[in-house]
């Protein structure tokens, strides 16, 4: 079994109620256990800065599906919750947006699938959801919790517990 963290992110429709579905269908099609969900977190949008913040969030599961296997899945479910790639734009609006950060400490350098994710030390979006549930995590050989403190953090607001 691997342990893997993903990355949730939306800025089309109900975006917290779509990651709960999303987040028991990543559960339920890739027989894995939910070892840890972060809050959800309103973010500035990031690249195309002409469009809705982003809600983001962080999971992480324990799954024996391979790497590839996994992506795969990931893409059929963001396909599920209405996501069209073929109508949008990198960076771009979407309903969902699922990326693999890392899977154990796997090491792939491939175009349809790079692990580590290659822009999460980029992105304070992925980061802080990340850090409130891996702050001790290394990824690349990097803790979360110190490659988060070299990122803005500006307009990234934690949003309440749905009830
Ligand atoms: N791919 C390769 N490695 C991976 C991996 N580790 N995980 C390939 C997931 N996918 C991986 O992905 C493009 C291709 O990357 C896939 O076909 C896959 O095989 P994509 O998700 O269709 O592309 P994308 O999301 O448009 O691009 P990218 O670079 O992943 O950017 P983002 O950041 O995911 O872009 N602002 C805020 N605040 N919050 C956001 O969540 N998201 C985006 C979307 C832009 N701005 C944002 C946010
Ligand atoms: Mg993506």
């Amino acid at each position: 079994m691997a342990r893997v963290l993903i990355a949730l992110g939306g800025n089309v429709g109900d975006v917290r109620a779509t990651f709960e579905k999303a987040i028991s269908n990543i559960c339920g099609m890739t027989q894995g256990a939910l070892l840890a969900r972060s809050s959800d977190y309103s973010t500035p949008p990031w690249g195309d800065e002409q469009q809705a913040r982003f809600v983001n969030a962080c999971i992480e599961i324990e799954t024996g599906l391979d790497p590839h296997a996994l992506l795969f899945t990931l893409h059929r479910i963001e396909a599920k919750f209405g996501r069209d790639r073929t109508r949008e734009t990198r960076w771009g609006p979407r309903t969902l947006d699922l990326d693999l950060i890392a899977y154990d400490d796997v090491s792939i350098q491939k175009p349809e699938l790079t692990l580590p994710h290659p822009r999460a030390f980029e992105r304070a979006f992925v980061l802080v959801p990340l850090a409130e549930i891996a702050p001790d995590r290394l990824i690349a050989g990097r803790r979360v919790a110190a490659a988060l403190a070299q990122l803005s953090t500006d307009g990234i607001e934690r949003l309440p517990d749905l009830g």
